[in-house]
């Protein structure tokens, strides 16, 4: 489940200004790990975040990046040296949030909707330099939302380029089912390179309220032995409440 610290989601029912009560209602959901969706994490006090997160039981998966492209337009793929080196040094931050926790970094809409391959290759070689105990998760994202890497098999190409242990693919099932020839070959491909899962049903709604084959998407991540978390990044669709109830009707719906 996601948790905003400072601008809303449409993927939260949380209101930014309210993030601690929403970890103890995201830890009384029955969710064991949450991921934080931060524009800047200079803006908030580390320590204060490490302690709501311990004070609830909670793990920290994951740090999403993309507010910073919505809100301040930052990109790491911009001919714009200067937007480019500003989003560079916002991973770096998210990095040294992400750090204590074990945290994975996304780049999802952080890496521009239309911008240069070659220059997102050169940043994230300077991102991953920040730290290398730090993963990184480069996210496919279907072409309505970005022109750059829509598939698996287009992140390992952006992966292999920059050459580093620390970067690797998140795989997101909403976007998967648009651009996927399937999702088993998908998963297979990604094998231990995969450090991130989002899932949301066909719809984007919460799992369960859509058609995708979701004990299919288990048996795949058993198949390549993954270990990372499983964030729900879906709409507040059909309810809200929906998303808080997930954990109670996931074994039924993911078919374990
Ligand atoms: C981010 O994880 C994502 O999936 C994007 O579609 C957000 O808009
Ligand atoms: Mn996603």
């Amino acid at each position: 489940m996601i948790v905003p610290l400072q601008d809303p989601t449409p993927f939260s029912p949380f209101p930014p200004g309210e993030w601690q009560r929403a970890l103890g209602q995201v830890a009384r959901a029955g969710y064991q790990a949450v991921e934080l969706a931060v524009t800047d994490p200079r803006k908030r006090d580390l320590e204060e975040v490490a302690e709501a997160l311990a004070g609830e039981n909670l793990r920290l998966s994951s740090l999403t990046t993309g507010q910073a492209a919505g809100v301040e337009g930052l990109s790491l793929s911009s001919s714009e040296a200067e937007v480019r080196a500003r989003a560079i040094e916002r991973i770096r931050d998210h990095m040294r949030l992400a750090a204590p926790h074990g945290a994975v970094v996304i780049v999802g809409l952080l890496r521009g909707a239309a911008g240069s391959l070659d220059l997102l290759v050169e940043s994230l070689k300077e991102c991953v330099r920040f730290d290398a105990d730090v993963k990184i998760a480069l996210e496919p994202l279907n072409r309505y939302e970005s022109r750059l890497i829509n598939t698996v098999a287009e992140a390992l190409e952006v992966v292999e380029k920059v050459g580093a242990e620390n970067l690797g693919i998140l795989f997101d099932t909403f976007h998967a089912n648009i651009e996927e020839r399937g999702f088993r070959e998908a998963i297979r491909a990604a094998g231990d390179r995969l450090f991130h899962v989002h899932l949301a049903d066909s719809n984007r709604w919460v799992p369960g309220h859509g058609h995708l084959p979701f004990p299919g998407v288990m048996a795949a991540l058993e198949e390549i032995d993954y270990r990372g978390a499983l964030v729900v990044e879906a709409l507040l669709r059909p309810t809200p409440q929906a998303l808080l109830e997930f954990p109670k009707v996931a074994d039924r719906v993911l078919g374990w």
